[in-house]
């Protein structure tokens, strides 16, 4: 009788153990892409370009809404907008691309280049 318990328990920690051990511990899935949703109508887009450590335009006037490509040749520089609601991010040191901005908010949004002085511009969003 004390052979048979013994017999079932230990079945049952083999159970136990089993159950455990599938091997699948919450294998990572995939970061999803979240890339930002283009917008159900398409914006505008308006171009500066980085020619000689300036921006070119160095004033943009765009309506709300507008998507922004800032150009960046071989020379690196970076944009920083000012600290006003609304900005959109910064684009961090980059050459030898082209990186899009939203800017879905209106305002005065002026920002530089922290690598280069007096690089600077200003987007106007009406
Ligand atoms: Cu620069």
């Amino acid at each position: 009788m004390s052979v048979m318990v013994r017999k079932c328990a230990a079945v049952a920690v083999l159970a136990l153990l089993s159950a455990c051990g599938d091997g699948s511990y919450g294998s990572p899935t995939a970061p999803s892409n979240n890339t930002p949703g283009t917008p159900s109508t398409p914006a505008a887009n308006e171009v500066i370009a980085t020619t000689s450590n300036t921006f070119t335009p160095s004033t943009l006037t765009v309506a709300r809404g507008t998507t922004v490509t800032f150009t960046f040749q071989a020379t690196i520089h970076n944009v920083i907008f000012a600290n006003v609601a609304g900005a959109p991010a910064n684009i961090p040191n980059t050459a030898n691309s082209g990186v899009q901005r939203l800017f879905a908010t209106a305002g005065t949004f002026g920002y530089d280049c922290s690598l280069h002085a007096g690089m600077t511009g200003t987007v106007i969003v009406n």
